[in-house]
């Protein structure tokens, strides 16, 4: 059996290549050993003193793979970048800007990095800006200047413009000028950048421990990433030094690792907590072999061979004997995986299993992950597919875990562990009083699946939000919107057949305690409480509705409390509104004046299909102070009669079947209204014809009696 490998700071750490989720490996272990971080980890063998380790090789020792990697232009570096750039939301442009004092070699590491080759002869002294660009990987420009007095205008503007500064010292004088005046100079700048400090020309000093030297500069200055020695007369670390600039960049290591404090940061921690939630699949608490493979294909694409799986083990249970590591990989374990690569200046292993997750260099989720672009066109309405359905079926299933078929507080904080908590919108609507709950007061999977049906309704944006939280992953094009569809626009009102959805919303209107919340409380199966709570906030309940011949439906009835006016004043509300259910309270004689009274104020309520419902048929009913009685009133408009109903009485829920059907065909609970605003199109059509007819007429009488 292969001996476990060390974890112990190598001094050639950062020199070799290491396998993404295995431990470090010594250099004289063979390459092929770490197959699992794509190969440009192995042209990182440079020298370099990373900020979070401090682990150097000094130039003199050529590794065995050093050679023929320093003969790599780095053009060919760049192309073999092992994740693109748009892959992984990274930066993909960078702008280096070489600084330095004059003579220290700034335009020949350049030289030596294009040409591959280190001209002797004095070259001009400040290059021209090269580019170099390869497709899908990071387009980079490199920025000569000069140091004398008379190009500092010039030299600021580079610094400016650029995203990391290579700051190159040769000797005695210009090392001291670089905390002296160079890095001083940055920081009067009001810059900000990341600097990589090059100690060039080391073929001159081939003695000098480079720790000893670059160490206290680096602690003195924060915005140093990384220090290397490196030689463009030798061309040697010239490639590394240029590739160090481009990781300062595109994967810096200050938002993940505080230096002083030798730790991850919290963002960090954080956010890894997420990603390894996610990866748990059967929520047990580790991540067991296959999750660990999963992991490592997603982000690397790459699987691992048993002995990894081992290697990974065996470097957490040396850091953490107590880890359960026959069980998987836990949480903690997890994190001081990444907080080993970042130790070890391998922070770019790090990045890359952020940026898969979608995040950005803020260590926050990408915007265009959390809001992708979904429009609802007018008239039409956003609700699940069949795969957001599934969704949030298996993620009720899975988080159910005392299966008693309803999510308790404890297990619906777990579920929602990976986001910022409930959506504002539930939080308003007092979930879970909003929807179905069993008796002992937690959300059944169809209150569940009603929720998000009508948080679907209500705002896409949010259900695609939380879809991302909640780890949504899809083969389909446009990543979380396959989660959702649009319902085909719904076609001018009183024009229209069938409605096509799946979701409607259903305004209940009516006068004061006629009986509206007990109806809300009633379609969520809450016994009948005989007292009264006035609403003032608009209250909403959402459930399925099992329709005649056995197709469901999700209706939502909003109850609009105080808002009642304002909200049937707004053109939109009421558009978003696909049925009203006029209530009045049957055993109350001032009761049904109130709906009189709403649709003289609102006409356009009569766009809307509508039922009446008289409440609380379990009490005496009373004659209306009404100019006309109900029944009356609802035949002259062409509407059915009221439903009589009672919530005390289980037959209630009849209501809520003509409610939906009314919403999904309409056709025949629309009010018959005045000629005026009538449809006139029949009219016009019959009259049309009728004219026709009778010039037709006449024209053949005409033709038959001549003159
Ligand atoms: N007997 C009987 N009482 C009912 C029935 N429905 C509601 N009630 C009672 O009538 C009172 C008012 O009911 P609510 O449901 O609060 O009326 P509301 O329309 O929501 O009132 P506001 O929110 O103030 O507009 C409460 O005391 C209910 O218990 C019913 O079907 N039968
Ligand atoms: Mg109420």
């Amino acid at each position: 059996m292969k001996a476990p490998l060390t974890v112990k700071p190598s001094k050639h750490f950062c020199s070799r290549a290491v396998p993404s989720m295995t431990e470090p490996r010594e250099p004289n272990e063979s390459p092929a050993l770490s197959p699992i971080l794509p190969n440009v980890a192995s042209f990182h063998l440079s020298n370099p003193i990373y900020r979070p380790s401090l682990h150097t090789v000094d130039i003199s020792t050529p590794k065995p793979l050093q050679k023929s990697i320093l003969a790599t232009p780095i053009i060919q570096l760049l192309h073999s970048s092992f994740i693109s750039p748009a892959l992984v939301g990274m930066a993909d442009t960078v702008r280096i800007v070489v600084c330095g004092d004059e003579g220290t070699g700034k335009s020949s590491l350049i030289t030596s990095l294009v040409k591959n080759v280190f001209i002797s002869s004095k070259i001009q002294p400040t290059l021209p800006a090269i580019t170099i660009a390869a497709p899908g990987s990071v387009t980079t420009t490199i920025v000569d200047t000069s140091a004398l007095p008379q190009e500092l205008n010039t030299l600021r503007k580079e610094i400016r413009r650029s995203d990391v500064i290579c700051l190159v010292y040769s000797d005695h004088y210009s090392y001291e000028r670089v905390s002296l005046s160079w890095l001083p100079l940055f920081r009067s700048l009001g810059v900000n950048l990341p600097v990589v400090l090059c100690a060039n020309k080391a073929d001159l000093s081939p003695g000098v421990d480079p720790e000893e030297e670059m160490m206290p500069i680096m602690l003195e200055f924060k915005e140093i990433d990384s220090c290397i020695r490196a030689s463009a007369k030798e061309q040697k670390n010239v490639n590394e030094l240029f590739y160090l600039c481009q990781k300062a960049v595109t994967h810096p290591v200050a938002p993940l690792y505080d230096s002083k404090e030798q730790n991850l940061k919290p963002a960090a921690v954080a956010a890894l907590q997420r990603i390894f939630f996610l990866c748990d699949r059967d929520q047990d608490g580790f991540l067991n072999d296959l999750e660990l493979q999963e992991f490592q294909k997603k982000c690397f694409d790459k699987s691992l061979t048993p002995e990894e799986l081992d290697d990974i083990k065996t470097s957490i249970k040396k850091r953490l004997p107590n880890s359960r590591t026959e069980e998987g990989v836990d949480e903690q374990g997890f994190i001081l995986l990444s907080k080993m690569f970042a130790e070890k200046a391998r922070h770019e292993t790090v990045w890359t299993i952020l940026r898969v997750f979608h995040y950005t260099d803020s260590l926050s989720l990408k915007d265009s992950f959390l809001h992708p672009k979904f429009e609802v066109p007018p008239n039409a309405s956003a609700e699940l597919s069949p795969l957001g359905y599934r969704f949030f079926v298996d993620l009720f299933l899975l988080f159910d875990k005392d299966n008693d078929g309803g999510l308790n507080e404890d297990e619906l904080a777990a579920l929602f562990a990976p986001t910022p908590g409930l959506p504002a919108s539930w939080v308003d609507s007092s979930f879970p009083s909003s929807t179905v709950r069993s008796e002992a007061g937690h959300i059944t999977l169809q209150g569940w699946l009603a929720q998000w049906s009508m948080t679907t309704f209500q705002d896409p944006k949010m259900t695609l939000a939380y879809l991302a939280y909640l780890g949504f992953e899809s083969d389909e094009k446009g990543g979380t919107t396959a989660a959702l569809k649009v319902t085909k626009p719904r076609k001018r009102r009183r024009r229209q057949g069938r409605v096509e959805r799946n979701v409607v919303l259903c305004y209940v209107l009516g006068s004061r305690g006629s009986g509206k919340s007990s109806i809300l409380d009633a379609f969520l199966n809450r016994p009948f409480d005989s007292t009264y709570h006035p609403t003032i906030k608009p209250r909403t309940a959402v459930n399925s509705v099992e329709l005649q011949g056995g197709k469901q439906c999700y209706l939502i009835i909003e109850e609009l409390g105080e808002l009642e006016s304002a909200i049937l004043e707004n053109e939109a509300k009421l558009n978003s509104c696909d049925v009203v259910c006029y209530t009045y309270d049957s055993s109350d004689p001032d009761s049904f004046a109130h709906i009189v009274d709403l649709r003289a104020r609102y006409p356009q309520l009569d766009e809307l299909p509508a039922v009446y419902a008289a409440l609380k048929a379990d009490l005496d009913k009373t004659t209306q102070r009404a100019e006309i009685q109900p029944d009356v009133y609802t035949r002259e408009i062409g509407m059915s009669a009221p439903l009589h109903v009672s919530a005390a009485w289980t037959s209630i829920s009849e209501l809520f079947v003509t409610v939906s059907e009314a919403a999904l065909f309409p056709n025949n609970a629309y009010p018959r209204t005045e000629p005026e605003s009538a449809d006139r199109t029949n009219f016009y059509i019959a009259t049309g014809v009728t004219v026709c007819t009778v010039m037709a007429l006449l024209y053949v009488w005409k033709r038959t009696n001549p003159g």
